[in-house]
């Protein structure tokens, strides 16, 4: 059995866990928070047989865009000058990381 777990943004998470639910997936959704844009993403968290991983991740990718970000940046010149200028940066589909289940129990 693996688990994967995928971050997600947030405006595809909706779509893919319906997705995800109706081929019959069972689907954990947790809110979280990128660490370098400090935006809300979603995290999904999906266990599953080794034989269906192929199946998830295929589905996940057809359910998440690409998307640009613009954030803020600095560039300091010391002497305390600085430029404000936008950075743009390009967020997902999906980051996905897929691990092995040791034990899975339902109690
Ligand atoms: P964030 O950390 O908010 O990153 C958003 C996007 O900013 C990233 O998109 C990437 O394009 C860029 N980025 C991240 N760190 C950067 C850095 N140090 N320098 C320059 N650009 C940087 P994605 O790669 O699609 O990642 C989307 C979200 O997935 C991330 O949100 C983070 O929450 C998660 N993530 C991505 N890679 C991860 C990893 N190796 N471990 C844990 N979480 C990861």
């Amino acid at each position: 059995m693996k688990l994967i777990t995928a971050i997600v943004n947030k405006e595809d998470s909706k779509h893919v866990c319906n997705e995800l639910i109706k081929a019959g997936f069972s689907v954990t959704r947790l809110s979280t928070t990128g660490g370098f844009l400090m935006a809300g993403n979603m995290t999904l968290m999906i266990g599953t047989e080794d034989e269906k991983v192929d199946s998830c991740i295929d589905l996940i990718a057809q359910c998440c865009k690409k998307r640009t970000e613009i954030v803020p940046s600095t560039t300091s010149y010391g002497m305390g000058v600085a430029t404000a200028y936008p950075l743009q940066v390009t967020v997902g589909g999906a980051t996905v990381f897929v691990t092995n289940v040791e034990r899975f129990e339902k109690l």
